[in-house]
């Protein structure tokens, strides 16, 4: 057996097999233009806070602070003293400033041909009256309202009137069950549900009134439920409910927002993580804003008029909060929202809207990506696209094919693609390179953004040369960064802050290649050791998505006899691809051949479906219970539970070649 190659003779915390020369560098004219070049690189190296405070100079403050951190670690607080309305800063300015009948929202309905439009002066007015509302029934500054919503405008609009009057908004995702409801709006405790009697999913209405139902009968501190008037399906009612219009149209427009502190909090927003109780990620108004606006602003190059951006998230996730909402309306851009699915009514649907909008920025996931790989190139073929320029991905590792099939048949090959490296509680962009600067890699999230100090760790937290692997970790605190875990800082200080001294500790595995450019390598309770060798489910499922047969592949380490752990995976085959016999020998033998020996795969298992979760990330820890021979665990945060029926009965199949 041949070793991997490691950067020197110690073993590596995480092994680097992968090696990719593909590049590609900014079209020139991109670069020429673009919003930021390599000096800011070099301007946040020589003062990291005062390149921040620049990035904070974007916003409008009602009060400029005093301090820009101070930094108790693990907790920060960035432009201490400073008072601004975040609110405001989406929405208002861009009216005063003379943008009020510039689009801020298309919205695109499920239904065909169901749409909305909303300038900056629509939603000054609708803002304000949502405020007023909420004011109407009680609810004040400080206080925790739950949104439980479809993809429809008045998400946004509930949103933007909580962080007006200083509520602390927790969006819930419209998918979620009565008790995972339940369970987010006690631990907030929260007063006010805003939500709808449904939304259109797959063609068809689906209810959403009937589960907050469910979850409010148990929770006496929910006053009032405030219900949107959706698809007009019957829904029961009873003594908290209030149809929003009834009491948000009778409401004035006008509403004067008050500036509150940079530090008030402005959200939380549950992440599941990988086991046990949701953790409610606090954050705050000044940072937040500042980073996720800066961010917009760099990574997405985005030019407010010029450009209609598209971010295909749903808005219950923190890339919604940060990339549909925030973001870009912090800096005056024309989005794309849409409802529904991608399928529906056909498997053309978001060529059509990227056709019908004129589209020029694409914020989408991996996870779609392959989808649309997997359905064939033949569909996004019979659609103009070539209003695109940029292309974003964010949610998982990209694997290098799904980079370049995104590049080649969505970009046209002229369109940079930006992978970016965040989490929910970072809450912005932390890796990625930038579009007019950076010769990217496919598969690579490249480098830290200026202002952001991280680096891939050895399990002893020191750096590791190039060319190794190991945990990712963030040495400086950044704007956006969390807060803490909402009435938990001992779980915060636990869970993000306690792995290395000093450092913020992400969960994730990373290398860095022989440039010192950051790949990211999956979630470290992921990563499968194999005879020796910590080896990152991201490789071998690039090396598995690497062949022309397969669409998307999945890989777990499962205990064995002989190696500790041995590599079993789970492909899915494109849609040209027929599923021979011999299949599993030729996908087998493609990984030694592209990672080496040991990365060799002791079983694949094809397969028509992958367990992910609602925001399309693969659950990996239910494909271990499968090839472990277990019951399978927990399936409730499952997108779709039968998935793993399906999968199941593949397994007698599954053979072991060696
Ligand atoms: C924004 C978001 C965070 C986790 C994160 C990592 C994975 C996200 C990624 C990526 C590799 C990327 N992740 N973006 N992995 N490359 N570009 O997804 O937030 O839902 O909290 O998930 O997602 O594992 O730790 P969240």
């Amino acid at each position: 057996m041949v070793a991997p190659e490691t950067a020197g003779n110690e073993p590596q915390a995480l092994s680097n097999l992968l090696k990719e020369n593909r590049r590609f560098a900014p079209p020139a004219d991109l670069a020429a233009a673009a919003n930021v070049t390599e000096a800011a690189y070099n301007e946040a190296a020589a003062d990291r806070l005062a390149f921040w405070e620049r990035a904070a100079e974007r916003l409008t403050w009602a009060k400029r602070w005093d301090t820009t951190l101070e930094w108790k670690a693990p907790f920060a607080k960035w432009f201490v003293g400073g008072e601004l309305n975040v609110a405001y800063n989406c929405v208002d300015r861009h009216v005063e400033e003379g943008r009020g009948d510039k689009v801020a929202y298309h919205w695109e309905g499920e239904p065909d041909g169901d749409t909305r439009t909303l300038t900056y002066s629509d939603l000054k007015r609708e803002v304000s009256k949502a405020a007023n509302a909420l004011a109407e029934l009680g609810v004040s500054k400080g206080d925790r309202v739950a949104i439980y919503m479809p993809m429809i405008p008045e998400l946004p609009i509930a949103m933007l009137a909580c962080a007006r009057i200083g509520a602390i908004h927790s969006v819930v995702f419209g998918g979620f069950s009565a008790s995972a409801l339940k369970s987010r709006i006690d631990d907030a405790d929260a007063k006010l549900v805003i939500t709808a009697d449904g939304g259109y999913r797959r063609g068809k209405p689906s209810a959403l009134k009937p589960t907050v139902d469910e979850a409010v009968a148990e929770c006496p501190q929910v006053e009032h439920v405030l219900v949107v008037r959706r698809t007009g399906e019957d829904v029961a009612t009873n003594g908290k409910d209030v149809w929003w219009h009834d009491l948000v149209e009778r409401q004035s427009d006008q509403h004067t927002a008050e500036p509150h502190g940079a530090e008030d909090p402005l959200y939380i927003l549950y992440t599941s993580g990988t086991t046990g109780k949701p953790k409610g990620i606090l954050h705050t108004t000044g940072g937040y804003l500042t980073q996720t606006a800066w961010t917009h602003h760099a990574v997405f190059d985005l030019k407010p008029e010029t450009d209609i951006y598209w971010c295909t998230a749903d808005i219950g996730w923190v890339t919604g909060h940060s990339y549909i909402v925030y973001g870009p309306l912090a800096n005056g851009a024309t989005s794309v929202i849409y409802e529904g699915t991608p399928d529906t009514p056909h498997r053309g649907r978001f060529w059509e809207i990227v056709q019908k909008y004129k589209i020029t920025i694409l914020y989408t996931a991996p996870t779609a990506i392959r989808t649309f790989m997997k359905w064939g190139d033949d569909i996004p073929a019979k659609y103009d696209m070539s209003s695109l320029r940029i292309l974003g991905s964010v949610g998982e590792p990209i694997n290098p094919e799904a980079y370049v099939w995104y590049r080649e048949h969505i970009g046209g090959e002229r369109c940079p693609v930006v992978d970016t490296w965040w989490q929910t509680e970072t809450g912005a962009i932390m890796i990625s390179p930038l579009p007019g600067v950076t010769a990217a890699k496919p598969g690579a999230a490249m480098r830290p953004l200026p202002g952001i100090v991280a680096d891939v760790v050895d399990d002893q937290g020191n750096a590791v040369p190039n060319g190794g692997g190991g945990f990712l970790a963030v040495r400086e605190p950044w704007p956006s960064m969390l807060r803490t875990i909402w009435g938990d800082d001992q779980r915060y200080i636990d869970t993000y802050w306690s792995r290395f001294e000093g450092m913020y500790f992400p969960g994730d595995g990373a290398k860095k290649d022989e440039d010192g450019d950051l790949w990211l390598l999956g979630r470290v309770d992921d990563v499968m050791l194999v005879s020796g060798h910590n080896i990152s489910t991201t490789e071998v499922e690039s090396a598995l998505v690497s062949h022309p047969k397969v669409a998307e592949a999945a890989v777990v380490g499962a205990t064995d006899p002989l190696t500790g752990q041995a590599i079993v995976s789970f492909v899915i085959l494109r849609g040209t691809a027929e599923e021979s016999p011999d299949i599993a020998a030729e996908l087998r033998d493609h990984v030694a051949k592209t990672l080496g020996p040991i990365a060799k795969p002791r079983q694949i298992l094809v397969v028509p479906e992958l367990p992910k979760t609602r925001s399309g990330k693969i659950m990996r820890r239910l494909l271990r219970d499968v090839a472990e021979n277990r019951s399978i665990g927990d399936v409730t945060t499952l997108a779709d539970s039968t998935v793993m029926n399906l999968i199941s009965e593949k397994l007698p199949s599954a053979k072991s070649e060696d």
